[in-house]
């Protein structure tokens, strides 16, 4: 018998970072009468949802017992109403009728809002295109406000920068997640619907709180169950969409390649076979049907045993076309995952290499996708690993929308035990400049879709959510989640921009709190990749589940190690002139970096090259020393983790205080098991002391 999980909704670590927080007495005597007096138009279900956030913040903003009163009329204070409406309410009110020439309402794009405070007339004006930009907004303004920052210097016009902003879970039917450390799925339990629906609404209102406005509910490895959902279990996807839908979020479905198969007599998933074609366009007209505004679905094909055109002697285009075209009379769209590769791949033939897939599989196919297809492409060629370099394909395909796939979910950076804040890494790959169109097009400019005028790009990344009660395992990996929102929203925010304010909405406005945070979290990914990953070369995990050291660990290690180390070095040549080629999928000016041991940055080093460990870095030490050091630092800053979080034990509430103090113990734990196993065996493989003569077992 399963125990019931008590979760308290009350409990910090679950409102997250919208738990709203008591105001200071000196932002209340400033900004009382202001915040107590708001009008909120629109009457949409997206309004409602605004009221519903506006009645549940401020109360706890001014005071325990206060009582927000909405006007529907206009009334001097805070006004939030959407153009059309603004409009309206002006052709009625000199005082507003006066602000109009001072709203670029021009400049606001469908999602966008715009806060703005008008001093002559004390107003302060919320507005939007669209009902979905005014929710955007609130959470906006509720944000400036939990910062306490000055309401009266507000001029805030925000629009985001892409036009999906996705997560996609990896949830199964029966609750079980895959790559999920936070407990079992808010969604489904025994192949049914979870209880607790309300729960999903508390989640829809994080993600809508961070400008997310798709969600795929299920694994992209789609077994039997799960492809039920777009037939006999419509249902439990219709009843999601709609708690989604009031926060403006599109539910989008992962879908088997081979449903026909499965899910009809058809017994073929030949993506020109007319029988095929006809299944998928009845299928997706019955799912429209049902659920009119169904964003589309997300497909893995040809990858890790999944099934997709290639049994078929066809290609991903005519595989993505097919189910592209069904799904287009309804506006939908079709993402495929270009996480294609071959994991049984005989790689002592020199030019075979995993990295190179992605770029091999898809490149030639530029041009000739329909419009509705996005290839929804992982940052780095491998597989999320704690570094990598960024992969080639960005940009290389300038007839065909692109989208950026993150991992949240921290399957190889520490699986939500270890702290591993990942927003610094992302911001790296969000601003690689790719050299597609000469300098300066980074990666976020193609998906965005502005370098090459499209609109069906953006973002997407595996979600790090469960039922646990902080949503996330540990505590600060809510901040992943957190950053990652505000990332698809506008990838030029800073590092230290979005953290600060994730700590100041979580945490409050205390000085020692915020230092500490910031650089707990700011170095939490490098102290990681001090003792796991030395100069790029990644994978030393258990094989299965990826937790843990193992050095030769790598599951597809058939034709020999990954790393390649042996007696004399370590590291995979993958340049043109020596190795498997893929250091020149690049554009020239990166080709060129990667190419030759001398220009290759060392962080990268052993990712794209085989050495000596005697090889010596810009550092000055050689490889080896290297390894030893950053494993004895890794371990030595764990510690220092500890010793900021403990100081913050009268400062934080306890729930987190004791959740983040438990995982950084087993984090120091895992992280002294990494620096003994690596170093004991490259010490052992390449028979050179440390310098240092520190232990090694
Ligand atoms: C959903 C990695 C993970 C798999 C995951 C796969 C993917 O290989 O280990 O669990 O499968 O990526 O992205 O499809």
């Amino acid at each position: 018998m399963s125990i019931k999980k008590f979760i308290n909704k009350k409990s910090k670590a679950y409102q997250a970072w919208l738990s709203y927080e008591k105001l200071s007495d000196n932002y209340l005597n400033k900004n009382e009468e202001l915040l107590s007096n708001i009008s909120v138009y629109g009457k949409t279900n997206l309004s409602a949802s605004i009221k519903e956030e506006l009645k549940r913040a401020l109360p706890k903003f001014l005071a325990a017992d206060f009582k927000l009163n909405f006007k529907d009329r206009y009334q001097n204070k805070i006004l939030i109403a959407a153009e059309t409406e603004v409009k309206e309410i002006a052709a009625g009110s000199k005082e507003i009728s006066s602000i109009l020439n001072n709203v670029e309402f021009g400049e606001l794009d469908e999602e966008g809002y715009l806060i703005k405070y008008f001093k002559e007339q004390d107003l302060l004006l919320l507005t939007a295109a669209s009902d979905q930009g005014l929710l955007y907004g609130v959470f906006a303004l509720l944000r400036e406000i939990q910062q306490e920052n000055d309401l009266l210097e507000l001029d805030l016009l925000s629009n985001p920068k892409n036009n999906l902003r996705m997560l996609n879970h990896w949830d199964n039917l029966d609750g079980s997640i895959e790559r999920g450390y936070a407990g079992k799925s808010i969604f489904y339990k025994d192949n049914q619907l979870v209880n607790d629906l309300k729960r999903i609404r508390d989640y829809a209102r994080m993600l809508a709180s961070i400008g997310i406005n798709a969600l795929s509910i299920n694994n992209v490895n789609v077994s039997y169950q799960e492809t039920r959902l777009i037939d006999d279990k419509i249902e439990m996807v219709i009843t999601i969409a709609d708690i989604l839908r009031d926060y403006g979020i599109t539910t989008y479905l992962s879908a088997n390649y081979a449903s026909p198969m499965q899910l009809s007599s058809i017994d073929t998933a030949d993506p020109l076979d007319e029988k095929v074609r006809l299944w998928w366009k009845e299928k997706t007209a019955e799912i429209y049907d049902e659920i009119p505004d169904f964003g589309g679905f997300v497909v893995k094909a040809d990858s890790e045993g999944r099934p997709g055109p290639f049994t078929y002697g066809r290609s991903h285009a005519d595989g993505a076309n097919m189910m592209a075209e069904a799904l287009e009379p309804h506006g939908g769209l079709l993402i495929w995952r270009c996480f294609v590769y071959n994991c049984q791949q005989d790689w002592r033939d020199k030019e075979t290499d995993r990295a190179r897939a992605a770029y091999d599989n898809f490149k030639d196919l530029d041009g000739q996708f329909k419009e509705n297809v996005l290839l929804q492409i992982k940052n780095g060629p491998m597989d999320f690993q704690v570094r990598e370099p960024i992969t080639p394909l960005f940009g290389a395909m300038p007839e065909t929308n692109q989208v950026l796939e993150l991992q949240v979910t921290q399957e190889y950076t520490g699986q939500q035990k270890d702290l591993c804040y990942l927003i610094p890494q992302w911001k790296k790959v969000t601003d690689f400049d790719t050299y597609a169109e000469g300098e300066n097009t980074p990666v976020k400019r193609i998906v965005d879709g502005s370098t090459y005028n499209q609109k069906n790009t953006g973002f997407a990344a595996v979600v790090n959510v469960g039922n646990d009660q902080n949503w996330t395992g540990h505590h600060l990996a809510q901040a992943n989640l957190y950053g990652y929102g505000r990332l698809a929203w506008n990838p030029d925010l800073s590092a230290v921009k979005i953290t600060e304010e994730w700590i100041k909405i979580t945490f409050g406005q205390d000085q020692e709190v915020m230092e500490s945070l910031l650089r707990m979290l700011l170095y939490s990914w490098s102290i990681y990749e001090d003792y796991t990953s030395p100069l790029g070369i990644g994978w030393m995990v258990n094989p299965g589940h990826h937790y843990g050291v193992n050095v030769n660990g790598y599951e597809y290690s058939r034709w020999g190690t990954y790393h390649r180390a042996d007696h004399e070095g370590i590291g995979v040549d993958r340049s043109v002139a020596t190795g498997t080629g893929y250091a020149g999928q690049y554009f020239k000016e990166n080709a060129e970096k990667y190419e030759t041991i001398e220009n290759c940055p060392d962080e990268l080093l052993l990712f794209f090259h085989h050495v000596p460990y005697t090889h010596e870095l810009d550092s000055g030490k050689t490889v080896i020393q290297h390894i030893y050091d950053s494993h004895f630092r890794g371990v030595a800053a764990v510690k220092e983790l500890q010793g900021h979080w403990e100081k913050l034990e009268e400062k934080v509430d306890s729930e987190i205080f004791e959740n983040v103090n438990k995982r950084l113990k087993m984090q120091l734990d895992n992280a002294v098991e990494w620096r003994d196993q690596v170093n004991t065996y490259f010490h052992r493989i390449s028979g050179i002391d440390d310098k240092f003569d520190r232990k090694i077992y």
